[in-house]
């Protein structure tokens, strides 16, 4: 597998708690170079179309209220097989499943304030990369 670069967000919840430090040293831990990253507070309809493709769920109001309650961490992640890497330092998406030592178990507070995003697949990182950063932000 090459070096590959995923999308990830530090979410309000985590930000809100002063984690962003605590978050980023487990990344760095697991091989994940952070090659941008800026603190920024979304609006909902920013939150709504990065996470356009949850539209029909019934989470979805309630994601897009709550990505837009406080500042966010987007960053870019870099690594061997920086995807799925990516996902397993992560966890599952609701901290009761999620597995011991990863960052959902650790400091998420609930299936919907799990503290991270991660992209999901290389055509997804692509656009949520594209979404948040230009070429010239992203320091190899
Ligand atoms: P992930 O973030 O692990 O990729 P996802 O893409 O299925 O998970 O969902 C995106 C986000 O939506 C997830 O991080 C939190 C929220 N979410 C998902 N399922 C939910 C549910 N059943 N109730 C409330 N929020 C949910
Ligand atoms: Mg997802």
């Amino acid at each position: 597998m090459a070096i590959q670069r995923t999308f990830s967000i530090i979410k309000p919840d985590a930000t809100a708690r002063n984690l962003t430090g605590a978050i980023n040293a487990k990344f760095e831990e697991a091989g994940l170079r952070i090659v941008a990253q800026k603190r920024i507070h979304l609006t909902k309809a920013q939150a709504g179309e990065f996470y356009k493709v949850h539209e029909a769920r019934p989470f979805y109001d309630e994601l897009c209220s709550f990505m837009s309650s406080a500042p966010i961490v987007a960053q870019v992640l870099e690594g061997e097989d920086a995807i799925a890497k990516n996902r397993e330092v992560m966890g599952a998406t609701n901290p009761a499943e999620a597995a011991e030592g990863t960052i959902r178990k650790e400091f998420a507070l609930s299936i919907g304030e799990n503290s991270v995003h991660g992209s999901d697949a290389p055509e997804t990182a692509a656009v949520e990369i594209a979404y948040f950063f230009s070429g010239l932000e992203l320091v190899g």
